[in-house]
C-alpha cells in the first residue's frame, strides 16, 4: 500500500518510522510519502492561506496550492481523505475498507480547512471515473488544530490491518471475531497474585472452552459499561 500525507508540518509524521509501522515500511510493505505543502506556494510570502470570502473569524486554505499538490498524487484507484471535524466518523470498518486500497491520500488541513472547492473538484466524474474515490472523514467529536494527528490515527489503526505488519496474525483473527472489530475482554499475565490482586482462577484451568465463555461474558459486560 501507498500513503501519501499532503501539510504544511510533515514534521508530525516523524513517528511513521516508529515500531510496528517503521518496520512495515522497512519490509516495503507500505511506503510513505510526505510532501510540505508550504514548497507549492507560489505566491511572494510562500503563504498558504487566505481571509474567507463572506467574512469571519480565521483563514481558509488557497485552493489552487493544494491542486498543485494533489494533482500529481491523483492516480488511477486513488481514495483521498480529506481530515475535518465534520467529517464521517473514521471507526473500525472504515478502517477495515480502506485497508484494501492500494493508494491513500491524506490532505491534512490547518487553519478553518481547506477551500471546499477542492473537495468538489477531485469529487467530480473526472476523477470518480478513474476510480477515485474523495472521503471527508473526522475520527471524533472533538476539535483538533489540523488533520495531522487525525492522519497518524487512520493510518496506524489502517496498517496494523495489513497482511505482515502485526507480528502475531493470531492478535487479528481474534479481533475479527468480535462485532466492533476490538478485543474487549480483561487481559492478565504473570504473576498469578500483584498488590493482593489474584488473577481470575479460570484463566489459570487450562479450560480452553470455559476460558472462551468467560472471555466472551466478561466482553459483554464492559459493552454494557460504555453505554
Ligand atoms: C483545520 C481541523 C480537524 C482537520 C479530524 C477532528 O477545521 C476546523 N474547523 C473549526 C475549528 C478548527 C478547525 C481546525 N482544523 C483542519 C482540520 C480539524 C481536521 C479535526 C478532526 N479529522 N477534530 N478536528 N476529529
Amino acid at each position: 500500500m501507498k500513503i501519501d500525507a499532503v501539510t504544511i508540518f510533515p514534521d508530525y509524521f516523524a513517528p511513521l518510522q516508529l515500531s510496528l509501522l517503521g518496520k512495515a515500511s522497512s519490509a516495503g510493505i507500505v511506503s510513505f510519502g510526505i510532501h510540505d505543502l508550504r514548497s507549492f506556494a507560489t505566491n511572494n510570502h510562500h503563504a498558504v492561506d487566505d481571509t474567507p470570502y463572506g467574512g469571519g473569524a480565521g483563514m481558509v486554505m488557497l485552493p489552487e496550492i493544494w491542486g498543485l499538490a494533489l494533482d500529481p498524487l491523483m492516480v488511477d484507484d486513488t481514495d483521498l481523505i480529506i481530515l475535518t471535524p465534520a467529517g464521517k466518523r473514521f471507526d473500525q470498518p472504515m478502517a477495515v475498507e480502506l485497508s484494501k486500497a492500494p493508494h491513500l491520500v491524506f490532505a491534512c488541513g490547518r487553519y478553518e480547512g481547506i477551500d471546499d472547492r477542492v473537495r468538489a473538484h477531485y469529487s467530480s466524474h473526472q476523477y470518480s471515473s478513474r476510480n477515485i474515490r474523495v472521503h471527508e472523514v473526522s475520527i471524533g467529536d472533538y476539535v483538533l488544530g489540523g488533520g495531522e494527528v487525525a492522519s497518524l490515527v487512520m493510518i496506524e489503526a489502517i496498517t496494523r490491518l495489513l497482511p505482515g505488519v502485526l507480528g502475531n496474525p493470531d492478535s487479528l483473527s481474534e479481533e475479527s471475531h468480535n462485532e466492533q472489530g476490538y478485543l474487549e475482554y480483561p487481559n492478565y499475565t504473570k504473576p498469578a497474585v500483584w498488590r493482593d490482586i489474584q488473577v481470575p482462577e479460570i484463566l489459570l484451568s487450562g479450560n480452553h472452552g470455559e476460558i472462551a465463555k468467560w472471555r466472551v461474558a466478561q466482553a459483554k459486560k464492559r459493552a454494557a459499561d460504555n453505554l
